[in-house]
């Protein structure tokens, strides 16, 4: 009995690092237009929260530049026409765009950029999206941010 109850023990103390919400993900995109995740859920019980975007193609920025911008879903088409007239110069996201919850730079195969966003600025009940605002891009690289 006794071995029992020591040994749920240490079943309980080997599962306590999983207890702790994961404050950051990564996430892919490559010459094919994809991103390798369709949503990223991000914890209620994290501060901040952070997004690395790793271009694993090949191609340079300004012919298959990927970054990630998260806005709400309502937001996207706004945003993603707003970064056309931007331009490649300013990542394809207009500067100080208030709709832009959160954006990486745009980047080229082989890079890797981040962006680190307050949670406190995702309002619950409010879907938002991720997506690449390099024109043509979001038809397929555009998922959904779950706040849980
Ligand atoms: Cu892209």
């Amino acid at each position: 009995m006794k071995l029992k109850i020591f040994a749920l023990l240490l079943l309980c103390l080997a599962a306590a690092p999983t207890w702790a919400a994961t404050c950051s993900t990564t996430v892919t995109g490559n010459d094919a237009l994809r991103y390798d995740k369709s949503s990223i859920t991000v914890p209620k019980s994290c501060a901040t929260f952070t997004v690395t975007l790793k271009n694993v193609g090949s191609m340079p920025r300004s012919v298959m530049g990927h970054n990630v911008v998260i806005a709400p879903a309502a937001d996207v088409d706004t945003v993603i026409n707003d970064g056309a007239t931007a331009g490649l110069d300013h990542d394809y996201v207009k500067p100080n765009d208030a709709d832009v919850i959160a954006s990486t730079k745009l980047i080229g195969g082989g890079d890797s950029a981040s962006t680190t966003f307050k949670v406190a600025a995702l309002k619950p009940g409010v879907p938002y999206e991720f997506f690449c605002t390099c024109p043509g891009h979001a038809s397929l690289m555009r998922g959904k941010i779950e706040l849980k």
